[in-house]
This record gives structure tokens, sequence and C-alpha cells, in this order.
């Protein structure tokens, strides 16, 4: 199997692209896809506000990666399945959940899915077939596979897409994952984030081989290679990928290549490992400024356009903060809770003994 060393790309940095490649998104999605970007964005400044302001506990960035997340879920039916990784609000909010939500996620509220169990960013909807991230990197790859497999068996015509970074290819999961994905010809697509850098670590110390769509190969599974600072070519590749799993061609693996313009989490301080210099080149490559530059180009937006839009989010966004941080954290009880159908006695007494000590119903 041969492997392309090179990096599909429809969009340059000021939002110019080559007509032929263009792929066919109705108006009215791409401005939703635009506002999803432009969301993600302002919740991460906001939230790593939170965090520095002892707000919230930890928050895990995802800017600079917005079009992957967003391109890639724009590509799947809303039923399809998505094992995230901890950069993909913009996953949910694409499919239609609140801000709210994603706010009662990190301030682990009463309002959250996860009723305040995760760690923060971990994000999920039961009802939009997005699971809840696992902590250890790379295990949402074997789950996926697991699922787009059950898919099969019940041909329910369910793919499912999961995300991980270029740390994760070096885990035991991404290696079974794709393993099992050739051999069973499972309908699933591996969107690697490539974002540089696992933490510290640079990609060139994560692999010897020059890329990581190569990996695809040793499974027999096809890879490609996509700018994923590129919303139009990370759809494009994507909508491929997608085809493939539902047509039954089984899996395949893509390489996104792109950065994440802040710390690794709100515990990072990457000016430790990465210059100043480096992540101004990765600015120009902005996948929000490109995308706004290919609208503007369309006739579909303009700066009154962009200010409405801006004014609304930051309202969402302030809104949503107010309305997560006032509602009450679980009781001390509900720790207790979802493990036993009946609590057997000695967990009972436990749980009374926790209740007396930091009192029940709603105590922070
Ligand atoms: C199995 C495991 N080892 C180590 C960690 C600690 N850790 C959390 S995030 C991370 C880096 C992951 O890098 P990558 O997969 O490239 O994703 P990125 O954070 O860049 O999106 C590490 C090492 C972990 N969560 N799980």
């Amino acid at each position: 199997m041969e492997m392309e060393k090179e990096i599909f790309q429809i969009l340059d940095n000021e939002g110019n692209f080559e007509r032929r490649l263009e792929p066919d998104i109705p108006k009215q999605r791409l401005l939703q896809m635009y506002r999803v970007m432009s969301t993600v964005r302002m919740f991460e400044n906001i939230s790593m506000g939170l965090q520095r302001q002892g707000r919230i506990g930890f928050y895990i960035g995802a800017g600079g990666q917005e079009a992957c997340s967003v391109g890639a879920t724009a590509t799947l039916s809303d039923d399809d399945w998505i094992f995230p990784a901890y950069r993909e609000p913009g996953a949910l909010l694409l499919r239609g959940e609140t801000v709210l939500q994603l706010f009662n996620q990190l301030f682990g509220n009463m309002g959250d899915y996860n009723k305040g169990r995760q760690m923060p960013n971990h994000f999920n909807s039961r009802a939009r077939n997005i699971v809840t991230p696992s902590s250890p990197i790379a295990t949402q790859i074997p789950h996926a596979v697991g699922m787009a497999i059950a898919s099969k068996i019940r041909k329910s015509g369910l793919i499912a897409l999961t995300f991980f970074g270029d740390g994760a290819t070096s885990e035991n999961d991404f290696h079974s994952g794709m393993n099992f994905a050739g051999v069973f010809n499972a309908p699933v697509v591996f969107f690697c984030q490539n974002n540089g850098y696992a933490i510290s670590l640079p990609t060139s110390r994560q692999t010897r081989a020059e890329t990581l769509a190569q990996k695809g190969i040793a499974y027999g599974i096809p890879a490609e290679r996509v700018d994923g600072n590129d919303i139009l070519a990370v759809y494009t590749v994507t909508s491929r990928a997608v085809e493939r799993a539902r047509k039954g061609e089984g899996p395949t693996l893509i390489e996104a290549i792109t950065y994440r313009l802040g710390p690794h989490s709100s515990s990072d301080d990457p000016t430790k490992y990465r210059t100043k210099k480096e992540v101004e080149e990765w600015m120009k490559k902005d996948p929000i400024k490109r995308m706004r530059g290919y609208l503007v180009k369309k006739g579909y937006w303009d700066d009154v356009k962009e200010k409405e839009m801006i004014d609304e989010i930051d309202r969402e966004i302030r809104d949503a903060v107010r309305k997560a941080e006032n509602t009450p954290k679980p009781p001390i009880e509900s720790i207790f809770h979802d493990v036993y159908a009946e609590m057997p006695w000695h967990i009972r007494e436990e749980m009374e003994d926790a209740v007396k000590r930091y009192g029940g119903k709603g105590g922070e």
C-alpha cells in the first residue's frame, strides 16, 4: 500500500479556495459550523479564566483545533457514534448540546450528565450518542471499534468515529483497536489530531515514523493526511472515510495536522517546551480566521454579522456560567449511588456516616 505524505488542503490562510475542490455544504450549515467554532474559542477563554479564579478545578482547551471536531462531526449523521477525547466540545455543540450543559460539566453540578464524577472537559451526551471519554489516553479507540462492530452485527447502518491525539498512537489501545477494526472490517473512522505534542513531548519523540498516517499500512487500513486547520479539507477527507465505512468498506485512519494554541491544560506552561515564534506561525493558520475568510469571500459573512454573533455568544456564555455556578453540587450521598442495584448494609453505613460528617442533600 502506497502512503501519500501530502497534506490535503483547500483553504489557504486567508480563506482563498480552489473552486474545483470546494465541498458542497449548504450555507446555513456552514454558518452553524462557524458559530460552533467561534463558541468553542470563546468558551475556552472564559473557562480558563474561571479556572484561574479558582471557580472550576481544571480546564483543557481546544483552541486552534476547532476545525477538526466541527468539520469531522459535520460529516456524520446525528445518530452515528462519537468517541471523543477531551478537546471536542465542538462535536457536542454541533449536535445541539447547550453551552450551559458544558458548564454544568465543568462545575460538576447537579445538572451535569456525569453527576460531577468526571474530570472537567470529559463531555458526553447519551442522547446524542457521544460517549463519555475515559481519562487514560487512547482507551476510547477500542470502545469505538467495539461499537462499530456492534452496529455492523445489528445492521443499524450507524458508524463510529473516534478522536484522539498523536500521543495516543503510541498506546496499545491504538494498535489493538486498529488491528481489530481491520480484521473485522469495522465501520469506524480513526480521527487523529496531530497537534505536534503530547503535553511537552514533540511528535518527533513520539515515533520514528515519518507520518502517523502510515501506521495504517501495517493494519491494511487506508489513511489520509489533512490540514486540520482547514475545515473544508477536514470535511472532505472525513466524508470520504464516512462513505467508505457506510458502504461496508471498513475503517480509515485520518491524520489531521493541527496545533493547540493554548497550553495542554490549565496545569501546563507551554513556554517551557515551545517557542513564541512557533505559536505565532500557527496563529497565522488559525482555523476560525480561515473559515471566516472563506465565508466573507462567498458573500455569506461581514463585520456586522460577526459583531452580532460575538455579542450573542458572549451573552449565552455569561448567562450559562451564572446558571451553572449557582446550580448546587450533587449531595454527598450521590457518590454511593449507581453502583449496586440494592445497596449492601456496609455501604449504607458508610453513606450515612458521610452524610453525618459532610451534610447531605446538595451539600458542597
Ligand atoms: C495512559 C495514560 N498515560 C498518560 C496520561 C497523562 N496524559 C494526559 S494527556 C496526555 C498527552 C496526550 O497527548 P495526545 O494523545 O497527543 O493528545 P493531546 O493532549 O495533544 O490532544 C498524557 C500523557 C494519561 N491520561 N493516560
